[in-house]
């Protein structure tokens, strides 16, 4: 499982029917889905770890300036997948077929958040969604998504 927030930019530029589309077509299992309005306490644990930068309060007033789009994605390996099809944080320097790559000319205006390790998918899970917004239902596809060994 693997957390992924699509920036207000994102929702802005019409683009978040796109993005959810790559990672339906990839394979991923959405189990969760909704929109927020990020607070000032939510970001700044969110993004604790740019507290003391420069850009910290453009950070969290972009962050803040229209509705985040948050999402739960499943699949094996799945953290590491949906960070190579966002690729790295900025926009001019990510590859192309990335969704930062294809989209974003930016550093910060960089589209989409994904969790960049199992233990902040973990807690970045509990710091957006509650048990009842994450629903554990059977993809009928699933044998036809994984090889025998992979199952
Ligand atoms: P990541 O989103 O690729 O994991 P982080 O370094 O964790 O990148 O930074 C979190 C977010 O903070 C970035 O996605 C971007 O929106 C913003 N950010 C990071 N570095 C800068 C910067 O140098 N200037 C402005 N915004 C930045
Ligand atoms: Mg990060």
């Amino acid at each position: 499982m693997t957390v992924v927030l699509l920036k207000p930019d994102a929702l802005q530029r019409g683009l978040v029917g796109e993005i959810i589309n790559r990672f339906e077509r990839k394979g991923l299992k959405l189990v969760g889905l909704k929109m927020m309005a990020a607070s000032d306490a939510l970001l700044e644990e969110h993004y604790a770890h740019h507290k003391d930068k420069p850009f910290f309060a453009g950070l969290k007033k972009f962050m803040s300036s229209s509705p985040l789009v948050c999402m739960l994605w499943e699949g094996k390996e799945a953290v590491d997948v949906v960070r190579r099809m966002a690729g790295v944080t900025s926009g001019r320097e990510a590859e192309l077929g990335s969704i930062r790559g294809d989209f974003s000319m930016s550093v910060s205006a960089n589209i989409i958040h994904v969790s960049d390790s199992q233990a902040a998918a973990r807690e970045e899970e509990a710091r957006f969604f509650e048990k009842g917004e994450i629903f554990d239902w059977e993809n009928v596809v699933f044998p036809y998504l994984y090889g025998e060994d992979e199952k």
